[in-house]
């Protein structure tokens, strides 16, 4: 018998995903998640400047919503929605004609470098986290155009989408908004949840008129519009097939797929970064967060996502990616296995620290910044392996523990959502590192929370937040580490801490 079901497109930094959910079982609805399609994505360096290649990207979602469609056909399912995240801040900007000028520029490209410190000068850094409540990021989307304000591609633009929305404008025409991900613009008031007009004035005396390129704001859960009829059809989707507004930035749909069930949790949403933090009902916008550089970007629902960026299993793939190519081992299982034997906590490095955005050479500058702290670099691969999983764990209990102390807090339990979930010595290790019981799952955390969030949208499911979270949950298959399992105990945690210091 047929299911409603429903497209979610996830982009991720190092791979796309089309992602079909069914929604089953009645009165007591829960998700099947499977994948239609599956795409690499990454930098693509272009005289000396990194690029996504959005083009592919864009022919990646057609060909899953292809594939989605015959898929709905064979099993006589009615596909309900189609609803679009990726990776925040970067986006594409378009002429007066509503085309792409140009490739978008990777948010890890230098352009940025010393922007924002410029910027600040022009207007204080305290101005603008009083209204944007935005961590400060190289790649905030203000920098990024601030760093293109003299070139003729930005006198030449008519308007700017972020990803998600410019992939979604191709689909459907309309060009709009979506607010979880423009909140991670610094463009964007956060209280109100509108662009910052006052902050917008501003920055256009001192440093570039921005405010001409921004689109409508929508709220996830809004119904975009159809699908175009010719491209609906081509790809033998249902005519009049729905674009549903979703949390397009993949951390906010990942965050409702945390299967909580209490409001005292924190999470980490866990690919190439990894988001650690809480979900809020308002912004805390004090000097001593913004100090501590937590965010607060929109979440579905009027919620607010008060987190900080950890560097994340980018670490870990950078690695991968050096050693593959000097022919060294690079089978992760093989090297998980290995950094599990050895002893934990010998050398750790600051995982929340800038100096590892830029891509190269990954191996080569932890063992520098173990060395720069005065510790013994690690000697093998399986040493450096562990050094950064350890190094992720510390980074999470000091981001849960600051993230409670500063808005007020207390949480029971984290969750660990997606890729990271299936790194269990790393979910191990975050349970000691906290002190908590971590419960690790969905591994498609923001595949998950897009569907969600689009099936209530067209009225397949109902509810609040909560109610779309234990559908969620019941699918989920998720995994419980209590902490203190492994030996390492809270002096040893603290002590690695101030080592850091
Ligand atoms: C995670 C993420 C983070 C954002 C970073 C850059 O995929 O969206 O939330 O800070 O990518 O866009």
């Amino acid at each position: 018998q047929g299911a409603d079901a429903f497209v979610a497109v996830d982009l991720g930094a190092s791979s796309g995903r089309v992602i079909v959910g069914r929604v089953l079982g009645g009165a007591e609805p829960r998700v099947e998640l499977h994948e239609v399609n599956r795409f690499p994505n990454g930098p693509v360096d272009v005289r000396g400047t990194l690029h996504w290649d959005v083009l592919r990207l864009h022919q990646g979602v057609l060909d899953g919503l292809r594939a989605a469609g015959r898929e709905a056909h064979t099993r006589g399912d009615r596909l309900a929605g189609v609803g679009i995240d990726s990776w925040a801040v970067d986006h594409g900007l378009l002429d007066a004609d509503g085309v792409l000028l140009g490739n978008p520029v990777h948010y890890r490209d230098t352009r940025t470098d010393g922007v924002p410190e410029r910027v600040y000068e022009r207007v204080p850094a305290r101005d603008h986290y009083a209204v944007n409540g935005l961590q400060t990021q190289p790649f905030n989307t203000e920098f990024q155009l601030a760093a293109a304000a003299r070139t003729a591609q930005l006198a030449a633009a008519r308007d700017m989408l972020l990803v998600p929305d410019l992939l979604g404008y191709w689909l459907t025409g309309r060009r709009v908004a979506e607010v979880t991900n423009a909140s991670t613009t610094g463009l964007l008031d956060v209280r109100r949840r509108e662009w910052a007009t006052g902050l917008l004035a501003r920055l256009a005396v001192h440093v570039g008129d921005f405010a001409h390129l921004l689109p409508p704001l929508v709220e996830p859960g809004q119904v975009l519009g159809p699908v175009l009829d010719d491209v609906a059809h081509g790809l033998g989707l249902p005519a009049g097939i729905p674009l549903v507004a979703v949390g397009s930035h993949d951390t906010a749909s990942a965050v409702v797929a945390v299967p909580a069930q209490t409001e005292r949790f924190a999470y980490v949403s866990c690919g190439t970064w990894s988001l650690v933090g809480l979900e809020l009902d308002a912004p805390v916008l004090t000097p001593e967060s913004q100090d501590a550089n937590f965010t607060n970007e929109l979440g579905v629902d009027g919620t607010v996502r008060y987190l900080r960026n950890v560097m994340g299993l980018w670490l870990l793939q950078e690695c991968l990616r050096t050693w593959a190519a000097a022919g060294l081992p690079a089978d992760l299982p093989d090297l998980l296995a290995a950094a599990a034997q050895v002893p934990p906590l010998t050398v750790v490095i600051d995982a929340d620290s800038p100096e590892f955005l830029a891509p190269g050479d990954m191996p080569d500058r932890i063992a520098a910044a173990a060395t720069r702290t005065g510790q013994t670099p690690p000697q093998s691969q399986a040493e450096t392996v562990r050094c950064i999983l350890d190094s992720l764990a510390l980074a999470y209990r000091r981001a849960v523990s600051e993230a409670c102390a500063l808005a007020g807090r207390e949480v029971d339990v984290v969750h660990v959502v997606g890729g990271g979930v299936r790194n269990t010595l790393l979910c191990r290790l975050t349970a000691d590192a906290t002190g908590l019981p971590v419960v690790a799952g969905p591994v498609e955390g923001a595949a998950l929370g897009n569907v969600l969030v689009q099936a209530r949208a067209v009225g397949v499911l109902h509810g609040s937040l909560a109610d779309l979270r234990a559908v969620g949950a019941r699918g989920a298959g998720l995994v419980r580490y209590e902490p203190g399992q492994s030996g390492v105990d809270e002096h040893h945690w603290a002590a690695a801490e101030a080592r850091l210091r």
